[in-house]
């Protein structure tokens, strides 16, 4: 591992992972290329940055001349962050959306019903995440859309049918299929430096059906013959066990915290609708995403919150603490 990256490095590096074009994909190399310090132990990272740079500059005029921007099935992504439902046949995936989300999936008996990825957006306090059903994954069934939406996505949460004794198999068979690509499940998401295209999406591991019964002994079996460390919340969707845990680790794994925004010439500011910011962001990214102008001019903020008094100003590296109140000017 090179050592010594930047913070901007690492930034265009998760950026890169989630890449949905090659367009952005080719941005975000080029920082990365910038930053990298250059010395004896970044010179394979250096060499193969500059391959992918050729190659994503061959990508971006190959996606121009066909009028293709990006892949061919793109969700927009809503609320604090995107969450996608993996799992084989049956595990549940489309229940899950239709428990945690307004969303209306076709949930069957039979294996293979859902066809194509489905957006639902699942409250949790006062935010809105959104979660993304998907086709099963088998060892012959992976459809190619899945690939950009996992990379895109926060994290995944990984069902596993507990109500069948190929469950457990059928998790390890899709664990194998992503194995032969380069997008695959971690319990962090992280940018492989020894090969840049290998990207891993943190995961949550829901062992579900544990109403049925069999499924305790099924789940130890799991446990034995599929060790993974990805963190582990069994759930019913027909009972509803384990599912309020869930909702609650998907929140948490986005990792991020509630601004509200008070304007100065109002009087209390907007507490229905939180701004969302990764932990450890500054009012910079708050303002970014008030308006882009913002950024260019922002002056200083006051703000109320746990770890300032009341109405202390502050400037633009000041890191927001969850639910802090900012009062923007410029
Ligand atoms: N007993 C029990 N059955 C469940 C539970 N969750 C889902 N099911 C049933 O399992 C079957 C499959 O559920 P789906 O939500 O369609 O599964 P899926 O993962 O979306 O399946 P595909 O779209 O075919 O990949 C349906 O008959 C559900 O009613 C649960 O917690 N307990
Ligand atoms: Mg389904």
């Amino acid at each position: 591992m090179a050592a010594n990256l930047t913070q901007q490095y690492l930034k265009a590096a998760e950026e890169y992972r989630r890449a949905q074009n090659a367009s952005e994909e080719l941005r975000c190399l080029e920082v990365m290329l910038r930053e990298l310090p250059k010395h004896k132990a970044s010179e394979k990272l250096e060499s193969e940055l500059k391959q992918k740079i050729s190659r994503a500059k061959k990508d971006v005029q190959t996606e121009r001349s066909s009028g293709k921007r990006g892949p061919s099935f793109r969700i927009p992504r809503q609320g604090a962050g995107t969450v996608v439902l993996l799992g084989g046949p049956n595990a549940g995936k489309s229940s899950s959306l239709s428990h945690l989300t307004r969303a209306q999936a076709e949930v069957a008996e039979y294996p293979f019903t859902t066809q194509k990825p489905l957006p639902g957006m699942m409250a949790w306090e006062d935010v809105t995440v959104q979660l993304i059903d998907t086709p099963p994954i088998t060892a012959d069934f992976f459809e190619s859309s899945l690939h950009g939406l996992i990379r895109g996505a926060e994290s995944a949460v990984l069902l596993v049918d507990l109500g069948s004794d190929d469950g457990v198999e059928q998790l390890q068979e899709l664990l194998d299929r992503l194995a032969e690509t380069k997008t695959r499940l971690a319990a962090k998401s992280f940018l492989d430096e020894d090969d840049i295209g290998l990207s891993y999406t943190q995961t949550i591991l829901a062992p579900n059906k544990i109403d049925l019964p069999d499924a305790s002994q099924r789940l130890e079996l799991l446990r034995e013959l599929c060790p993974l460390d990805f963190p582990e919340f069994p759930i019913s969707i027909t009972s509803g066990e384990g599912i309020e845990k869930l909702r609650q680790a998907i929140y948490e794994g986005l990792n991020v915290v509630r601004v509200y925004s008070k304007l100065p010439t109002a009087k209390e500011p907007d507490m229905k609708r939180p701004f969302t910011v990764r932990r450890g962001g500054t009012l910079m990214d708050v303002a970014a995403q008030v308006h882009k102008d913002f950024v260019k001019s922002f002056k200083f903020a006051r703000v109320w919150g746990s770890e300032v008094h009341d109405g202390t100003i502050v400037k633009s590296d000041y890191v927001v603490q969850d639910k802090d109140i900012v009062e923007l000017h410029r």
